[in-house]
């Protein structure tokens, strides 16, 4: 999840692939998902590289009834130890919400949680967080409303938050876009403009990374500062070493192949 600093990436939460994963979403990077099992070691090495990186795990179980329930990003904003609850763009996604928000309701001690009503819509995957500056994508899962409620939320800390208009081509903000460290987001040329991103705070860089490794803009930061990424996204990898990170590569094609990328498989908190 993009909403915490790295100093705040201790625990993470997951959710395992049900059989039904093949019937899971997908309309952008991925043509639907065929190998459950491939998908299934994936995430597995996904946790472990988490683990042996400072990260606990929690593991939901899968639920049958939703093939996308691995997704657990979309799920919960958590921002400082509270969280929104939103309603997810897409209906057949709502129901996966439930045993998400009870888990970190207990988890997440003295939590303030905020819900969402009526006609407002957010995936968790439409915000990213670079220091205390928070962007929302306004997408086909996110509208004003959605974005209305977050803004609710980031108000009683005091965060800004700016919106940016996702193009028709991208599921999702962190479907083109990451924070892989407290000073930095990718971003994919062709997809979005440095306008869309405002003046940045002092010390904050925007890197641009061609258009066609767009989906390996979507990174992890991990809390000793080392960076989770795609497999397969030559440009993505040399712009972060250059800038003196190390990455460390997983293989997330049967991932991609439902629209996922790294932050949506887990939310830290
Ligand atoms: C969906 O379309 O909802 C899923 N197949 C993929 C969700 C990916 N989540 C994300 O980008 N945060």
């Amino acid at each position: 999840m993009a909403t915490v600093r790295l100093d705040q990436k201790k625990r993470a939460l997951v959710r395992s692939i049900p059989s039904s994963y093949t019937k899971a979403l997908a309309r952008f990077f991925g043509a639907g998902p065929t190998d459950v099992e491939l998908a299934r070691r994936q995430q597995q090495h996904y946790v472990d590289t988490l683990e042996a990186n400072g990260v606990r795990v929690h593991r939901l179980d899968a639920d049958e009834n939703h093939p996308d329930c691995m997704f657990v990003e979309d799920q919960a904003v958590v921002v400082d130890g509270h969280m929104l609850l939103p309603v997810p763009g897409h209906p057949s996604r709502v129901a996966e919400q439930p045993p998400i928000a009870e888990f970190l309701m207990e988890a997440l001690e003295g939590v303030q949680t905020c819900t969402m009503g009526g006609e407002a819509r957010m995936d968790g995957g439409d915000v990213i967080r670079v220091g205390d500056l928070f962007f929302v994508g306004r997408s086909s899962r996110t509208n004003d409303l959605g974005i209305a409620s977050l803004r609710s939320l980031l108000d009683f800390f005091g965060h800004e938050l700016r919106i940016i208009d996702i193009p028709e081509h991208a599921l999702h903000l962190t479907s083109i876009s990451s924070t892989p460290t407290d000073t930095m987001i990718l971003v994919p040329e062709g997809y979005l403009k440095p306008e869309d991103f405002g003046t940045l705070p002092k010390g904050c860089e925007l890197v641009w990374i061609p258009g066609e490794e767009a989906y390996g803009c979507n990174t992890i930061g991990l809390p000793n500062g080392k960076v989770m990424i795609a497999e397969g996204y030559p440009s993505v990898k040399a712009a972060l070493e250059e800038r003196g990170l190390e990455t460390i590569e997983i293989d997330m094609s049967e991932i991609r192949a439902a629209d996922g990328s790294l932050t949506c498989c887990s939310i830290f908190y």
